[in-house]
């Protein structure tokens, strides 16, 4: 596990005690290093331990369970994992370094690449399973691929696990299914733990994966705490997977650049000779 001085050195301009909610960060992204390039393109996925700070973790993690439990106690604009403590990862800077490198660079300094398509929190409790194996698209303008060198991840998911996962809880992941040149044989349409690479790691890590691969939500068999994570997703500007169903007060309480990641979907406008580099409350992703 990295230590706090491990990741400030990872996050230099981070303070000890990070912001609380709704206060803007002032973090660069961290650039996608060459190493987490090449086990991207192999494997279809990475995982990046540790990285969130401490106190938006533990509130995140009462976020989570008042979504679940007790949303009333929520304002009606928070009762979502995109509001509250939640909208600190829609750009948190240990993944738009990530995601500027393998789904789109930034058109400004004032716009993200990328859109947020998609959030979900989760509680999975002992015995509990999730999805079935499935994988998201793998033609279109969503399938993986490597066009001059970058990577493509059009459908990207974003896992925030807030508390520790053992081995064989969970996502576990077909590597390689991504760019698989044979059809997935129906033994490893189920889960089949020679095949699917399972993963373990500190609370506050984020695992990171192109919806192309084949992944499967296994049964939850640690007794000592339940499975605790929001599901992100991204895509860029010009395709869109999940129906957004976000009003726009959850949007208009973050901050200008955070924003841009919930325009609507399309590339450019002739009429007004505008590109979709902006958000205003005409140009929300419906
Ligand atoms: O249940 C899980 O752990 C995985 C969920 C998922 O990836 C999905 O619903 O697409």
């Amino acid at each position: 596990m990295q230590s706090m001085n491990d990741l400030m050195h990872h996050f230099p301009n981070r303070r000890r005690r990070s912001p609380i909610t709704m206060v803007p960060r002032t973090a660069e992204p961290v650039e996608m290093t060459e190493e987490q390039k090449f086990l991207f393109d192999l494997k279809g996925w990475i995982l990046i331990p540790a990285v969130l700070e401490q106190d938006l973790l533990e509130q995140l993690r009462s976020h989570v369970l008042a979504l679940r439990n007790d949303p009333e106690s929520l304002p009606e604009h928070e009762r979502y994992s995109l509001a509250g403590p939640g909208q600190e990862l829609v750009d948190h800077p240990a993944v738009t370094g990530v995601l500027r490198e393998i789904l789109a660079p930034d058109p400004n300094d004032n716009s993200w690449g990328f859109r947020c398509e998609s959030s979900f929190p989760m509680v999975r409790t002992l015995g509990q399973s999730g999805s079935a194996p499935h994988c998201g698209p793998l033609v279109g303008p969503m399938a993986y691929r490597m066009i001059d060198g970058r990577i493509w991840s059009g459908l990207t998911r974003v896992v925030w696990e807030l508390n520790p996962v053992k081995k064989g809880g969970g996502t576990p992941i077909l590597s390689g299914s991504h760019k698989a040149a044979f059809p997935v044989p129906e033994r490893f349409r189920q889960f089949d733990s020679f095949a699917y690479e399972e993963y373990e790691c500190p609370a506050g890590s984020v695992l990171i994966f192109s919806e192309s691969c084949w992944h499967v939500g296994t049964e939850w068999k640690d007794a000592e705490q339940d499975r605790l994570a929001i599901f992100n997703c991204y895509c860029s500007y010009l395709a869109q997977w999940h129906k957004m169903n976000l009003p726009a007060q959850v949007v208009d309480a973050m901050p200008a650049k955070r924003q841009t990641a919930f325009r609507a979907v399309w590339g450019h406008n002739f009429r007004d000779k505008q590109h979709n580099d902006y958000y205003d409350e005409s140009n929300l992703g419906l």
